[in-house]
């Protein structure tokens, strides 16, 4: 077993018997020292880091797909062959994923490529943006700073190096990811016109940062934005579990198929955009709840999902109380028809 497995059964353990107070009076620590040895174990276990953020992009490859940087000609051609097929009302849509501090494995990878078999083809181009070099930091205001000043700009000056012309963007950011895609958005608005979607899974807010800068391109009145935020309240406690004022929250701490787990809010994403957990990632086999007052959160929220669905976030509002995601129940009134039958 893996030294940050250890920490992590540790946590998982005190906490299910029982002993949270005290367990949440150490999770800080645990946690910083849990990730930081996922990080490390990353480089032991073969998973090879980019040594400079990349944005890669899903190329069909006969029958399935193939990631390739955003540079290669192949990626290139793909778009220029997209754009001249495109009708007169008719544009790109672009939705690209990026992961937090610390990662051992590349799971945007997995989840780009899930977007692409699920929504990919004509119109959709679905991608992924690696920044686990920078990310590697002691302390995770580090990585948030570097997200914000560096992994963030990059990105958004990639997406715009392979077009001008999006006619939507979504971007998807885990933990510090959240910085890296608040701060792509502002480029994206800069530059395009481009209607910006952007989705915070568990956003790490440091102490004493304003929440409220994530996703300030909301504040711009020539800019068509809508965000949405899943989070747990899980052992990273505050840092992750902040309501945002530019994002219509949502709750998942009830569907938690773990223990107070900081990544659940990507497993559970990813499981939005297949119908189900993952077969080959954690909670495999586990029921997925994705809906709360008649709404199906997670990727059906996106326009790759629909115009419909996405036109239904209008009535979603941001900023409020999160809306909590409960395991589904029949109706009232059909367990009271039952009951008589019983
Ligand atoms: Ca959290």
């Amino acid at each position: 077993m893996l030294p940050v497995e250890l920490i992590e059964s540790y946590c998982r353990l005190n906490v299910g018997h029982g002993n949270e107070v005290k367990v949440v009076g150490k999770a800080p620590l645990l946690w910083a020292a849990m990730v930081f040895l996922t990080g490390w174990s990353a480089g032991a276990s073969g998973d090879s880091v980019a040594p400079y953020p990349e944005l890669y992009i899903a190329v069909a490859d006969g029958n399935s797909a193939d990631l390739r940087p955003s540079d290669d000609a192949r990626v290139v051609a793909m778009l220029a062959e997209r754009s001249a097929a495109l009708s007169k009302n008719e544009g790109l849509v672009l939705v690209v994923v990026t992961h937090g501090w610390f990662e051992r494995y590349n799971w945007t990878r997995e989840m780009a490529l899930a977007m692409e078999r699920r929504a990919g083809g004509s119109t959709v181009i679905c991608g992924c943006f690696e920044w686990r070099a920078l990310a590697r930091r002691v302390n995770p205001v580090d990585a948030a700073r570097a997200a914000t000043q560096t992994a963030g700009p990059l990105l958004g000056d990639k997406i715009l190096k392979l077009s001008l012309e999006w006619d939507h963007v979504h971007l998807i950011g885990h933990s510090a990811g959240a910085w890296v895609i608040s701060e792509a958005s502002e480029a994206v608005a800069r530059y395009t016109k481009a209607p910006i979607h952007l989705t915070f899974l568990d956003a790490y807010v440091p102490p004493f940062w304003d929440q409220g800068r994530l996703g300030k391109v909301a504040e711009d009145p020539n800019v068509a934005y809508w965000a949405d935020h899943y989070f747990t309240r899980d052992l990273t406690l505050g840092a992750t579990e902040k309501p945002l004022t530019h994002a219509h929250n949502v709750d998942l701490t009830r569907v938690d198929p773990g223990i107070k787990d900081h990544r659940l809010p990507h497993y559970w994403y990813h499981g939005t955009i297949i119908g189900q957990y993952d077969e080959n990632q954690r909670y495999a086999g586990k029921e997925l709840w994705y809906r709360a007052n008649g709404v199906r959160y997670g990727f059906d929220r996106s326009l790759e999902a629909g115009l419909r669905n996405w036109r239904q976030n209008q009535k979603l509002q941001m900023g409020a109380e999160a809306i909590e995601i409960t395991p589904d129940r029949p109706p009232a009134w059909l367990e009271n028809l039952a009951n008589l039958f019983r």
